[in-house]
């Protein structure tokens, strides 16, 4: 066989140039016939922009930047929504391979996705010359960062390189909240430089971040935020990893650390800074400290580490300027206060656990974790729109239904199917069969409708991902569940189906919203806060043979008007309803003001948790006529809770459950983020300060079941637990209330 060498020399000696072949990438040929439903001219409007044809050139020298945001900004999008609201301009903005060159930065807006081609990732690079502070602004201008949703960065390389070291320069403001993704970018500085590669300055309510890398710079990611999940994050040469300016409770699972000064950088601010922090299957080389804290005052900077492998490195912990602790941790490390038994803190600095973990959901000794599909190897991506036969429209008019139905069932195990940006209506249930793939577009929604979906007594899942006992394939991403009306008999997702291997069965970057935007009546007629409107019945069931991976969700109930100022006063019943028993992965979820609990976990086995975080609905509590389970009643076919522990008047503890567990074994439950703050008369005074009794219900004992790094905000018990007062918020203060390291009655 002649040798490839060889080859390769007489093609130089020829005097030719070469490169490898580019495979093209499906999403930058198909079709683009996507479009924004609800506003007006919006079955013309434009969803995918690619930069090239804005006039980037993408050759490295020239300056794209004005040209870049000719992309963003075309058909009259612009910040705050500029006319179309939060939801109404959907856009791709598409950089295909190449180098793009910027002298100023760019401003992206809500309802936004930039994105290049992921089969060879284009750069976004800073000329020496740039003029800015910050070379990408992801926060709108026009909304407050903690209502920045729906927003998009992925499958780019971002690199100052370029610029001075000396310039204080920020590559990404990521100042953005839920139904955000930011993934597969590589994150380039100069070494020993005072670049920052994400900064959130103005704060926000993050859920998720993950699969990227930073290397050199001075803080990889400097986070003030709320919340986050972080997976999968590797800093290389960065002084310090993780630079926390303000973060109630972080969860990191899979960051690599190779030669920084500081992995995790918590001394920043006094009590309530930075509230708790999990580090899992993480590792850390040459690096200076690995994790430093303040020294910790009552439960405030509560740390979790697991399976940290550290080499040649300086103190794995130190907290308030000296060293705790040193080397791997092949265990459990708690630094904070736990319980062992129901009502009994105990602080502990630094005490290790080695409790083992459910071995169906690690891959290895870690905890399984998967990147999201870009189905960048597949050729055969069918467009839902354009297939011959059986049109499919997203129009938010017509009812989809029979051909998404057929189209779907043809090609299970066949092709991807790419749903383009748009709202696809069905009057009945969606059936995903084994073998799907389904990859949306700036959030396609899926939005239900009709008389199917109305008897609260006898509820009907719109999208139904199998059939009780199916094991294979169903992936599903960049997709939106919605109502297009009020349906108390909707149940937005329902997961029969098992993963042939972890991660088969999953959903990236997927959300729900009930109400809150246009192209639903929830939006519109649910204004009465007197009389919330059951407006869905439960978000998502994972029943008792499912086994799904789950990253990067947002289970939303609106408790305002996205696109107009409607009051939103929506009662859905249920948030997420785990059964599960084979293996459940909920990486960087969240789920809020949904009315009977917002996560429920009844028999469920072997359930992972990585960041939860939660709000209750807005219109419960003191002064509220709808005392939970009303406007509702409790069914015990969907284990619901009945709050029989509440006096029947008592409607400060008749309040979502922010978690509620009946029995079951093997959960893992991490960085949960429980935050009440309002109830229904406003500001809570009724109540002595507290908006809400309780967060944790626990009944049925589970068993091997764990809880770590548990913050509350503003609720008078953390946990009830066998119908006792498991935890107070007071015997725990610190983060935003309260925070418990460890809460290990069960474990
Ligand atoms: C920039 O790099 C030079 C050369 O490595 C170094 O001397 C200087 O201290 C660096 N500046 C900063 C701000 O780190
Ligand atoms: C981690 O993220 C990188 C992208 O930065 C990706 O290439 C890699 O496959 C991911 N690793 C895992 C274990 O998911
Ligand atoms: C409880 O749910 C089951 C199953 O959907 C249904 O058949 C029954 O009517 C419901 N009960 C009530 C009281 O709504
Ligand atoms: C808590 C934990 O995850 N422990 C695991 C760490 O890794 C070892 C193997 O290196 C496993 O045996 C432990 O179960």
């Amino acid at each position: 066989m002649r040798p490839l060498f060889f080859l390769f020399s007489s093609l130089a000696l020829s005097g030719l140039t070469i490169s490898a072949p580019t495979q093209n990438f499906w999403y930058e040929t198909i079709t683009h016939n996507g479009i924004s439903p609800f506003i007006s001219g919006g079955n013309s409007w434009t969803v995918f922009r690619n930069v090239k044809d804005y006039g980037a050139k993408g050759d490295g020298v020239t300056d794209d930047s004005a040209a870049i945001q000719a992309a963003i900004n075309a058909g009259g999008k612009g910040s705050g929504g500029n006319g179309f609201g939060t939801t109404g301009a959907p856009a791709v903005v598409y950089f295909p391979s190449g180098t793009y060159a910027m002298k100023s930065s760019i401003q992206s807006y809500v309802d936004t996705v930039i994105m290049g081609n992921p089969i060879n990732r284009p750069t976004l690079k800073a000329l020496s010359s740039f003029s800015d502070s910050t070379i990408i602004y992801g926060k709108d201008p026009g909304f407050d960062a903690t209502i920045n949703f729906y927003q998009g960065i992925k499958n780019l390389i971002i690199d100052s390189t370029a610029v001075s070291n000396n310039t204080a320069i920020t590559l990404l403001d990521w100042s953005v909240s839920q139904a955000t993704q930011l993934t597969n970018v590589l994150f380039n500085m100069p070494d020993y430089s005072l670049h920052t590669g994400v900064s959130t300055p103005e704060g926000g309510s993050g859920t998720y971040m993950g699969d990227l890398a930073f290397v050199g710079g001075k803080y990889g990611i400097n986070l003030n935020n709320q919340q986050y999940s972080f997976k999968n994050i590797s800093f290389t040469g960065c002084n310090t990893g993780v630079y926390i300016t303000h973060a109630f409770s972080l969860v990191m699972q899979g960051m690599n650390f190779v030669n920084c000064g500081t992995g995790v950088d918590g001394t920043n601010g006094g009590t309530g800074n930075v509230g708790s922090i999990v580090l899992l299957d993480s590792s850390a080389s040459s690096v200076g400290t690995v994790i430093n804290t303040k020294s910790e005052s009552g439960a405030d900077d509560s740390i979790v580490i697991e399976n940290l492998s550290s080499s040649n490195s300086g103190p794995t912990v130190k907290a308030g300027g000296s060293s705790i602790l040193s080397g791997s941790v092949t265990n459990r490390w708690v630094y904070g206060n736990t319980y062992s038994a129901i009502n009994s803190p105990k602080h502990s600095a630094g005490v290790t656990y080695t409790y083992a973990r459910p071995s169906a959901l690690l891959s290895g000794k870690n905890y399984f974790t998967m990147p999201p599909p870009t189905y960048q190897d597949q050729t055969n991506v069918v467009n839902i729109k354009s297939v011959s036969g059986l049109t499919v429209h997203g129009d938010g008019v017509t009812d989809d239904t029979a051909n998404i139905n057929t189209i779907l069932a043809n090609n299970a195990g066949k092709a991807v199917v790419f749903f383009p940006a748009g709202t696809y209506l069905v009057s009945n249930t969606i059936h995903v069969p084994v073998g799907t793939r389904i990859i949306g577009e700036v959030w396609s929604a899926i939005s239900a409708t009709g008389n199917n979906f109305k008897s609260a007594s006898a509820p009907r899942p719109m999208v139904q991902v199998g059939n009780p006992g199916d094991v294979g394939i169903a992936q599903i991403s960049d997709m939106l569940f919605t109502v297009a009306d009020v349906l108390p008999g909707c149940i937005l997702v329902e997961v029969n189906m098992a993963g042939s291997s972890p991660g088969a069965v999953g959903f990236w970057n997927s959300h729900f919203r009930v109400g809150g935007a246009a192209g639903s009546k929830a939006e519109t007629s649910c204004t009465d806060p007197t009389n919330p409107c059951k407006a869905a019945f439960m978000l998502i069931h994972l029943t008792a043979t499912s086994s799904a991976y789950i990253e990067d969700m947002w289970g939303w109930t609106a408790d305002h008007d996205l696109d107009a100022n409607n009051g939103m006063h929506i009662s859905t019943g249920r948030g997420i309803l785990v059964q599960a028993t084979k293996a459940t992965w909920l990486v960087g979820t969240a789920f809020e003001h949904n009315t009977l609990y917002q996560y429920s976990f009844s028999k469920a086995q072997n359930v992972f948790v990585g960041m939860q975080q939660s709000e209750t609905p807005y219109w419960q509590g003191i002064g509220s006529s709808q005392l939970a389970p009303a406007p509702w009643t409790a069914n015990t076919t969907y284990d619901d809770p009945s709050f029989s522990n509440c006096a029947a008047t008592d409607a400060n503890c008749r309040m979502a459950w922010f978690l509620n567990i009946d029995g079951g074994s093997n959960m893992e439950v991490y960085g949960s983020s429980f935050w009440t703050f309002f109830n229904y008369d406003g500001n809570c005074v009724g109540s002595g300060g507290s908006c809400q009794s309780n967060a944790v219900h626990i009944v049925g004992t589970p068993t091997s079941t764990r809880f770590w790094n548990l913050n509350t905000k503003s609720q008078i018990n953390m946990v009830i637990d066998g119908g006792a007062v498991g935890a107070t918020q007071s015997a725990n203060s610190g983060s935003w209330g309260g925070v418990i390291a460890g809460y290990l009655p069960h474990a």
